[in-house]
C-alpha cells in the first residue's frame, strides 16, 4: 500500500514537471474523416474536435501537461486575416499569461505556409510554436496526423526548441516559418523549402536541429495588439497572354496592394507596361514575385518602365507569403513610400 502511494506520488510529481503545452485546433485535413480507410480523396476535412485529436495520441502526455483549444473547424482554404490576427493574439496571450510553455497548432495543409508566416511576424517571443498539419484524413490506414502531432508536441515542448519562433512540422521534418512551402498535391513528403532547407528533423521524439536558433535574415516583427483588419492585397498569377487589365480590377475591388506571380525571375510581358499607368493613377505599389517556387527575385526589371515609381520586388518571399508581408507593412507604413516598403523584401 504504502508502496503504491509512493509510486503514485512518484509519478504525480514527474507529470507536474512536465512543460504546459496548448493544442489550439483550427481543422483541416489532420480532423477530417473518410468512411474508408483506404481512400484519402473526397474526405471531409475539420470534422474531428481539438479532444478527438488529443485522446487519439495519449503518448502526448507523457511529453507535456496538455490543454486543448477549439479555435476554428474550417478547411485551411477558409482561414482569413481577421482570424489569423485572433489566433495571433491568442498564442501571444497563452504564452504571455504564463498558461502555455508550447503552443501547438493543428491547421490544414493549403494555407499552412501563409498561416505559419503570419504568426512568425507577428510574434515575438521565446516560446515554441509548433504547427502542424496531415495529408491523410484521421481515418486512412497510415494517417500521418497523430505523429505527426506527436511530435509537434514534442518539438513544442523541448528547450532547444526555444527561441526559433514558429516552425511547421510534417513526415518528422522541422521547418522554417518563413521559407518552407506546399510543394506536392497528395505527398505526405509535401513540405519544402527548396533552396534553404530544413531546420531539422525528428530521433523519436528528439527534435535534431541543424543550426543553433536563427532569425531568418530581415525577417520583421509587427506588432498587431491593437490592430483588427489589414489592408487587402491582391496576387495576380503570371502567364503567356496574361491581360495587365486585371491590375486595374483589382484596384477597382479595393485592393490596396498588388503582388505578381510573375514568370521566371520576376519577367512581365511588354504588353504590361499599362502597369505603371495604374500604379500611378491610383498609388497602389505593384510588386514582382516568382511562380517558380524557389529562390529570390533579381531587384530592378528595365524592360518596363514605371515612370517616377520603381518596382517592388518580392527578395526571398514566394508570391503567398510576399501578400501577407505587403499587408502587414502597407498597414503599418502606408503605400506611398516604395522605397521604404522595398526595405522589408530586400534580399540583401
Ligand atoms: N482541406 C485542406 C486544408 O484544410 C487540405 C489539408 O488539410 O491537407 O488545407
Amino acid at each position: 500500500m504504502k508502496l503504491t502511494i509512493l509510486l503514485f506520488a512518484a509519478f504525480c510529481a514527474s507529470a507536474a514537471d512536465l512543460p504546459h503545452v496548448t493544442i489550439i485546433a483550427t481543422g483541416g485535413t489532420i480532423a477530417g474523416v473518410q468512411k474508408s480507410s483506404t481512400s484519402t480523396t473526397n474526405y471531409k476535412d475539420s470534422e474531428l474536435a481539438v479532444d478527438a485529436l488529443i485522446d487519439a495520441v495519449p503518448e502526448v502526455k507523457d511529453l507535456a501537461q496538455i490543454n486543448g483549444v477549439q479555435f476554428s473547424n474550417i478547411g485551411s482554404e477558409n482561414m482569413n486575416t481577421s482570424l489569423l490576427l485572433r489566433l495571433s493574439k491568442l498564442v501571444t496571450t497563452l504564452i504571455s499569461n504564463g498558461s502555455a510553455e508550447g503552443i501547438v497548432i493543428t491547421h490544414g495543409t493549403d494555407t499552412l505556409e501563409e498561416s505559419a508566416f503570419f504568426l512568425d511576424v507577428t510574434y515575438d517571443m521565446s516560446a515554441p510554436v509548433a504547427m502542424v498539419a496531415a495529408m491523410r484524413p484521421s481515418t486512412a490506414l497510415s494517417a500521418d496526423g497523430p505523429f505527426n502531432i506527436y511530435e509537434a508536441v514534442a518539438l513544442a515542448s523541448s528547450k532547444t526548441a526555444i527561441n526559433r519562433g514558429v516552425m511547421m512540422t510534417l513526415n518528422d521534418r522541422i521547418g522554417s516559418a518563413v521559407y518552407t512551402t506546399k510543394t506536392n498535391t497528395r505527398s505526405v513528403d509535401t513540405f519544402k523549402a527548396v533552396e534553404q532547407g530544413y531546420l531539422g528533423v525528428f530521433n523519436d521524439k528528439t527534435p535534431v536541429f541543424y543550426y543553433y536558433p536563427a532569425r531568418a535574415y530581415k525577417k520583421p516583427f509587427f506588432d498587431i495588439s491593437g490592430v483588427d483588419s489589414l489592408p487587402k492585397v491582391d496576387i495576380l498569377y503570371g502567364h503567356i497572354d496574361s491581360d495587365v487589365t486585371l491590375v486595374n480590377n483589382s484596384i477597382s475591388n479595393g485592393a490596396k496592394g498588388i503582388v505578381v506571380a510573375c514568370t521566371g525571375d520576376g519577367s512581365l510581358p511588354t504588353t504590361w507596361k499599362e502597369i505603371a499607368k495604374y500604379w500611378t493613377e491610383s498609388g497602389v505599389p505593384i510588386m514582382r514575385s516568382s511562380r517558380t517556387g524557389s529562390s529570390y527575385v533579381a531587384p530592378g526589371k528595365d524592360n518596363l518602365t514605371l515612370g517616377e515609381y520603381s518596382y517592388l520586388n518580392s527578395g526571398n518571399y514566394n508570391p503567398q507569403k510576399a501578400r501577407i508581408l505587403l499587408q502587414l507593412v502597407l498597414n503599418e507604413f502606408g503605400g506611398s513610400n516604395s522605397s521604404l516598403v522595398q526595405k522589408f523584401f530586400d534580399p540583401y
